[in-house]
């Protein structure tokens, strides 16, 4: 294992500090950070604006290892997408109505989905992630009977699926209130809601990329009355194209305001656009460095957000250790080949499966610490001093019992 070259927590933070030509208001921030106090919305948009890599990184990496040391969690989870067809149509999607052509489609059944999940029986997966395109057939009794019948299957198995895109269309369909519907949902054995679906909330930016699906009060208000039952979500953000500082800055307010009133969120996810087989291929994606600076701003800002997580699949595995400097914790987990809309909007990994050994070895050779969790952030396993046999090659490991 060999360290890169990282400074303890605190110590980085305070070499920052002391030099004389960090500006003011740079300064006053970092102290802040120090302090462990909260930074306003301006301020949010200086580090944007002004924060230089290297002093954004050290105050990013204090929060994180204040908060978890070395820890760097994952999880052993498989994605179902029931439908690559949607009747919305987002600019920056490859499954967009306009984008896609019935034929070129898929749409599961309740059986091809169950089977799917059948698939991994025997197999020490902690967590089922169901998302995909928005389609009439899939309403309130399809995924009501969906989650009770995979729940009846297999108990333990977690189920993170749809985002108040779906949620807010399926229960307008269905002439029921949010709460009505995120309880109907609970009682068929939905476990929580992943981040998706949240774009940009500003209505100057959501309307030219996401117009027509639910808005960002929409997609609070459902959050909001997840976390009323107890339960927990995710919730991202996709940066990267026409947006604005200024604009993510007051996504990420939002979300910092909810959850000063629920803390029901778990996890925040930066997606970075990609920009391949979309109707948006003529804007530039953003540098590496450009997406390690907003994961450390999302770490600073997000003062009240417990974890902040890199989607490796997306931004490839060495930005992914990198980005483990720059306050992230979580780099998802061992995804099968099922994750399609990725790879279909020019996702590094093409073909994005990680194999446990694989994701505990690449957090190892940075010097962190493996985690493997379950959705809820209960640890699973520690993979700190876990020696892998060399010969062992399998896409899941199976574990020894440990108790
Ligand atoms: O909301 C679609 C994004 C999201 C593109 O909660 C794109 O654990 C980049 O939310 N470039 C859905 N991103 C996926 C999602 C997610 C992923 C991983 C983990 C979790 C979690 C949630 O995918 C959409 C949209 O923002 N997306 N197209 C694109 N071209
Ligand atoms: Fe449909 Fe979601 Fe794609 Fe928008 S981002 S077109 S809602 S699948």
């Amino acid at each position: 294992m060999h360290k890169v070259l990282r400074m303890e927590a605190g110590e980085n933070l305070q070499t920052i500090l002391q030099n004389p030509n960090l500006p003011a208001d740079l300064k006053r921030i970092a102290e802040k950070v120090l302090k462990n106090k909260r930074i306003t919305f301006d301020e949010g948009v200086l580090l944007y604006e002004k924060g230089e890599l290297c002093y954004l990184g050290a105050l990013a990496n204090h929060i994180r290892e204040k908060r978890h040391g070395d820890k760097t969690y994952f999880n052993r989870n498989f994605h179902i997408e029931p439908t690559n067809l949607c009747v919305y149509d987002c600019k920056f999607c490859s499954y967009s109505r306009l984008i896609k052509q019935r034929s070129e489609g898929w749409e599961y059944t309740m059986d091809e989905m169950l089977d799917m999940v059948k698939k991994y029986d025997g197999e020490p997966v902690t967590e089922v992630h169901i998302v995909g395109g928005v389609l009439p057939q899939y309403d309130v009794p399809f995924y009501s009977e969906l989650f009770s019948k995979i729940r009846a299957h297999r108990p333990e198995l977690h189920i993170k699926a749809l985002t108040p895109v779906e949620y807010h269309y399926i229960f307008k369909k269905a002439k029921i209130d949010y709460a009505t519907g995120m309880r109907m949902m609970f009682d068929a054995g939905l476990g929580s809601i992943p981040g998706g679906g949240a774009e940009i909330f500003h209505p100057e930016i959501r309307e030219q990329i996401a117009k027509d699906k639910c808005t960002a009060d929409q997609w609070l208000a459902i959050h909001e009355e997840w976390h009323k039952l107890g339960a927990r979500s995710n919730a991202t953000m996709l940066y990267g194209h026409i947006e604005q500082y200024w604009h993510r800055v007051h996504h990420m307010e939002r979300l910092r305001q909810l959850q000063d009133k629920t803390g029901g969120f778990q996890t925040f996810i930066p997606l970075k656009f990609r920009r391949e087989n979309n109707q948006m291929s003529h804007v530039p994606e953003t540098s590496v460095i450009e997406d390690l600076r907003n994961y450390a701003v999302a770490r600073i800002y997000l003062d009240n957000f417990d974890h902040i997580k890199a989607y490796w699949a997306m931004i490839s595995r060495t930005t992914a250790q990198l980005s483990l400097n720059f306050g992230v914790d979580d780099i998802d987990g061992t995804l099968d080949d099922t994750t399609k809309i990725y790879s279909m909007a020019g996702a590094e990994e093409q073909h994005p499966g990680m194999s446990t050994k694989q994701l505990v070895e690449l957090i190892k050779h940075v010097g962190r610490q493996p985690i493997e969790r379950d959705t809820l952030y209960n640890v699973v396993t520690d993979y700190t001093d876990f020696e892998f046999p060399d010969e062992v090659k399998p896409q899941f490991y199976k574990l020894p019992v440990i108790n």
